[in-house]
């Protein structure tokens, strides 16, 4: 009467960790030793994660330099105040919603070659300190880095 039950099952977790594996390891230019949890995805598959503290008057940004590409700008408000996210620059400005004390969001921006201002556009915000700047230069996040080098200028002519 006993059935033995062939346990399938089993098999299945290692498959799902392997699809797990291999759908992170997005390029990374900087220097983050914290890698995000892999758990809620706000952002499109391909974006860079950056954070963004929204304080009273101030905002920190994860990273200050960019590469061209897509980046998840995840806002968080520790501040007293309601707050918001704007980046302006080549291509355009975008702009988050407004968060509350204690609430985060997420924007989207797709970020070329230049200089780029990264400031909150709630009133006075920016005058009172909520800006800063960001660089944006080099290669995709997908592509090998090309070296930047020089082209050195010709020896000097000592003696021929
Ligand atoms: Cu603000």
């Amino acid at each position: 009467m006993t059935k033995t039950r062939t346990r399938a099952l089993l098999a299945l977790p290692a498959v799902a960790l392997a699809g797990l594996l291999a759908a992170c390891g997005g390029g990374d230019g900087g220097g983050s030793s914290t890698p995000p949890p892999a758990q809620k995805s706000t952002a499109p598959a391909g974006a860079t994660r950056v954070t963004a503290d929204l304080a009273d008057f101030r905002i920190t940004l994860s990273r200050q330099t960019f590469t061209p590409g897509t980046y998840a700008f995840v806002a968080t408000n520790t501040g007293h105040h309601d707050h918001a996210l704007e980046v302006e620059g080549p291509g355009g400005e975008n702009r988050s919603s407004t968060v509350s004390p204690g609430e985060s969001t997420t924007l989207t921006v797709t970020l070329k070659d230049g200089k780029y201002e990264v400031y909150c556009p709630v009133d006075g915000h920016k005058d009172l300190g909520m800006k800063t700047e960001i660089t944006v230069a080099g290669a995709p996040v997908n592509k090998p880095g090309t070296p930047t080098s020089p082209s050195s200028p010709s020896s000097p002519g000592n003696g021929y």
